[in-house]
C-alpha cells in the first residue's frame, strides 16, 4: 500500500491571492491541510545569521513601529524559521519572495493570519502549531512590512583575517606517526557540540574528539587519506592531519556566515592540493590551498536562474565534488540551478563551464564509475545528471517527491544493469536510474524502477560493492516506528514487480529508551561487510550508533558514549575518499 505524506511535496511558500489579499481561518474540516510536515520543516535554518546583529532599517512614514530589540527578535526568528525558503534578502528561494512591494499589499492582518495557519501549498501553520507565540506572529507580521536588512559581505579580507595555520606543513610529520588503521576510520559528525569524533572501525572506540565549526556538518577526505575537511553551519573549515600522533587541528578559516559544502581536489596530479567550500550567505565559493587553507579564489555565485532567466541575489552553494576527469570541482548552485565546473588548473586565467540544469539542486553523488554525477533538484522532483569526462548534461530525470540522495548508492540490478538511487523526502519511493549507457543504452538515464519503502521523510539511502542490500532511512517521518527504523531491500529481490523489505528496529536496538530516537544515515566499513546507523536524540538526551552486520542483517554492535552527542553524518575515511556509496 503507497502511503503519501500529505503537503511534503510543496516548498515552503506564502500562496497570494492577486487583488485584493483576504488571508481567512481555514474551516476546522481543513485545519488538517494546513499541518506543517517533515519535508516543510527540512529547510535551511540560518542559525548564524539569526545571531549577526543587523541594522534596524527605518520605517516608512505610516509603517509598522518595532523597537530595536524587537526588531532582533523578529530578524533571528525570521532567520531561523523563514529565511531557508523565503531567502535572506526575502527575494524568495524555494518559498515567495516578500518584498516590501508584495507584502505591504498584503497588508497586517493577511500576514498575521497567514503565519498563524499556514496554507496547504506549504507555507507551516505556525501559530496554530503553536511554533511561534501570537506576540510573535503579531511581531513577524509587523517585520514583514519593513525593508529587508542586509546581512554584511565576507570577501577575501575577512576571509584572510580568520585564516589560522596551528601546524605549518614543515612542521608536520613527515609519515603517520599513530597506529590507527586509518582507512577503518570514522569521521562522526557530533552536531550540536560542534565536534567530530573519530572512532576506530574495528574496535569502535571513540580516539579522538575535535573541535569544529558550530552545528558542524559534513566532512570530506582528501585523495591521499591524510587529511579530513570539516565544515561548520558558520563556514569554519577545519582542515584535520590524520597522520599526526593525536590527530588534530592543523589549520582553519572561515569562508562565510553560513555555509554547507566543502571538497578536496582529486584529479590525478592534484591530489590534496586544493580545498573548496561553498557558503549560503554570502553566495560564494572559495578555493584553498589543500595543505594549508590559505584563500586563493574567491567567487560569487550571484547571477540568473536557468529558468527565467531573471537575476537571484542569493543563489546557495549546495554540494560539490571533485572530478576525477578533470581539474575541476563540480559545483551545483541551488537557487539558479547551474551546475558550474570549476576549472582549478589555472587559477590566474580561472575557467568555469556553466551546465543550465534545474533549480534547486541540494544533493548528489557519482555513479559506480566515477564518471557521471548525478545531482536532485529537490523542490523540481528531479535528477540532473552530468557527464564530468565530457562535461556537459546528459539528462534532467523525472523522480518521485523531493528526492534526497545524499550522494546516493549504486549497485547492480538484476534486470536493468547498473543503477543508482535515491529515496524521497515527499514520497515513500525509492527510484532507481540506470546508469549505463554502453551496455544497457535503454536503460541510462532513465527512472527503471520506483520501489515502495516505509514512508516519506527519507534523507539517505547505501549499500556497497560487496553488499547485496540497499538501506534506506527515514528519520523524518512522523510515525516514530518509521523514524527509528531502516527499511532494507534485497538487490536479488528487485526482478519482483513488487520487491519486499526487511525493517530494522535500530532505535529499538540502541537500547535508548527516551527521545525520538532518529535513525539517520548509514555508511559502511571498509570492508563493506557492516552498516552503521546514528540514533539521533536531542542534545540533552542519550544518543548511539548502532552497528549491523550486512550479511544476516542483525545488530553487531552498539556504541554508546557520553561523548557521542548528537551523532547524525558518519564518514568512513576510505569509502569517503574514494567515492564508495
Ligand atoms: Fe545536510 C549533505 C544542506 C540539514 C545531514 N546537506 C548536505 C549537502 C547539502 C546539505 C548542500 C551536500 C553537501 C556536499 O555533498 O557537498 N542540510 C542541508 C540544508 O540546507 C539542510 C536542509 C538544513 C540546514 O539548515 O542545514 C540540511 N543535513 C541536515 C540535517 O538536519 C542533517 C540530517 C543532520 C545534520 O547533521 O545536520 C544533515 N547533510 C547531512 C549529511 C550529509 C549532508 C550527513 C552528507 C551525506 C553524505 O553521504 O555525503
Amino acid at each position: 500500500m503507497k502511503r503519501f505524506i500529505a503537503g511534503l511535496v510543496l516548498p515552503l511558500v506564502l500562496v497570494f491571492m492577486s487583488g485584493t489579499a483576504v488571508a481567512e481561518k481555514p474551516k476546522p474540516s481543513d485545519l488538517k491541510r494546513h499541518q506543517t510536515t517533515p519535508g516543510q520543516k527540512y529547510e535551511p535554518t540560518l542559525d548564524v545569521l539569526r545571531d549577526q546583529n543587523v541594522e534596524k532599517p527605518g520605517s516608512k512614514p505610516g509603517g509598522p513601529v518595532i523597537s530595536a530589540a524587537d526588531f532582533q527578535r523578529a530578524n533571528q526568528i525570521y532567520f531561523q524559521r523563514c529565511a531557508g525558503c523565503h531567502g535572506v534578502l526575502r527575494k524568495g528561494a524555494t518559498g515567495k519572495p516578500l518584498t516590501t512591494k508584495i507584502t505591504s499589499k498584503l497588508g497586517f492582518e493577511y500576514l498575521r493570519d497567514f503565519i498563524d495557519y499556514g496554507s496547504p501549498a506549504g507555507m507551516p501553520n505556525w501559530g496554530a502549531s503553536g511554533g511561534l507565540s501570537k506576540a510573535d506572529i503579531d511581531l513577524m507580521a509587523r517585520y514583514l512590512l519593513l525593508e529587508p536588512p542586509q546581512p554584511p559581505e565576507f570577501g577575501m579580507k575577512s576571509i584572510r583575517a580568520s585564516w589560522k595555520v596551528y601546524v605549518p606543513v614543515n612542521k608536520r610529520p613527515k609519515k603517520k606517526m599513530n597506529t590507527l588503521d586509518l582507512d577503518n576510520l570514522f569521521s562522526v559528525t557530533l552536531r550540536d557540540t560542534g565536534q567530530i569524533a573519530l572512532i576506530d572501525g574495528a574496535s569502535k572506540k571513540i580516539v579522538e574528539i575535535i573541535e569544529t565549526g558550530y552545528a558542524v556538518h559534513i566532512t570530506r577526505v582528501s585523495a591521499s587519506g591524510r587529511y579530513l575537511l570539516v565544515i561548520g553551519r558558520d563556514a569554519k573549515v577545519n582542515l584535520i592531519d590524520l597522520y599526526m600522533k593525536h590527530p588534530a587541528t592543523v589549520a582553519e578559516i572561515k569562508v562565510g556566515a553560513e555555509a554547507r559544502s566543502v571538497e578536496t581536489s582529486k584529479n590525478k596530479g592534484y591530489e590534496d592540493k586544493y580545498a573548496i567550500a561553498g557558503a549560503y550567505w554570502p553566495p560564494q565559493y572559495v578555493i584553498m590551498d589543500g595543505h594549508t587553507l590559505e584563500p586563493k579564489k574567491v567567487v560569487s555565485t550571484r547571477g540568473m536562474t536557468v529558468d527565467t532567466q531573471e537575476f537571484h541575489p542569493e543563489p546557495r552553494v549546495a554540494a560539490i565534488v571533485g572530478s576525477h576527469y578533470h581539474p575541476e570541482f563540480v559545483v551545483n548552485v541551488k537557487e539558479t540551478g547551474k551546475i558550474l565546473l570549476v576549472n582549478y588548473g589555472d587559477l590566474n586565467n580561472f575557467q568555469v563551464t556553466t551546465i543550465d540544469a534545474e533549480r534547486f539542486l541540494h544533493d548528489g553523488g557519482f555513479d559506480s564509475t566515477g564518471r557521471y554525477f548525478l545531482v536532485a533538484a529537490n523542490a523540481r522532483n528531479t535528477v540532473a545528471v552530468v557527464d564530468t569526462k565530457e562535461r556537459k548534461l546528459v539528462k534532467l530525470v523525472k523522480t518521485g517527491a523531493k528526492p534526497h540522495p545524499g550522494r546516493g548508492a549504486n549497485f547492480v540490478h538484476p534486470t536493468y544493469g547498473p543503477v543508482w538511487a535515491t529515496s524521497h523526502l515527499g514520497d515513500e519511493t525509492i527510484a532507481l536510474i540506470g546508469t549505463d549507457p554502453v551496455k544497457h543504452p535503454k536503460n541510462a538515464w532513465k527512472m527503471v524502477q520506483s520501489l515502495e519503502g516505509q514512508g516519506g521523510g527519507s534523507l539517505f539511502v547505501k549499500t556497497h560493492p560487496k553488499s547485496k542490500h540497499l538501506y534506506v532511512d527515514t528519520p523524518l517521518n512522523p510515525e516514530a516506528e518509521v523514524s527509528s527504523s531502516i527499511a532494507v531491500f534485497k538487490i536479488a529481490d528487485m526482478a519482483k514487480k513488487e520487491p519486499e523489505y526487511t525493517v530494522l528496529p535500530i532505535g529499538e536496538w540502541s537500547g535508548i529508551t527516551e527521545g525520538v530516537r532518529r535513525v539517520v544515515q548509514g555508511e559502511f566499513n571498509k570492508a563493506g561487510d557492516e552498516i552503521w546507523f546514528s540514533v539521533w536524540n536531542s542534545k540533552s538526551q542519550q544518543s548511539a550508533i548502532v552497528i549491523v552486520d550486512d550479511k544476516t542483517l542483525t545488530k553487531k554492535a552498539v556504541i554508546k558514549d557520553k561523548r557521542l552527542v548528537t551523532p547524525t553524518g558518519k564518514f568512513n575515511v576510505y569509502n569517503t575518499r574514494a567515492d564508495i556509496y
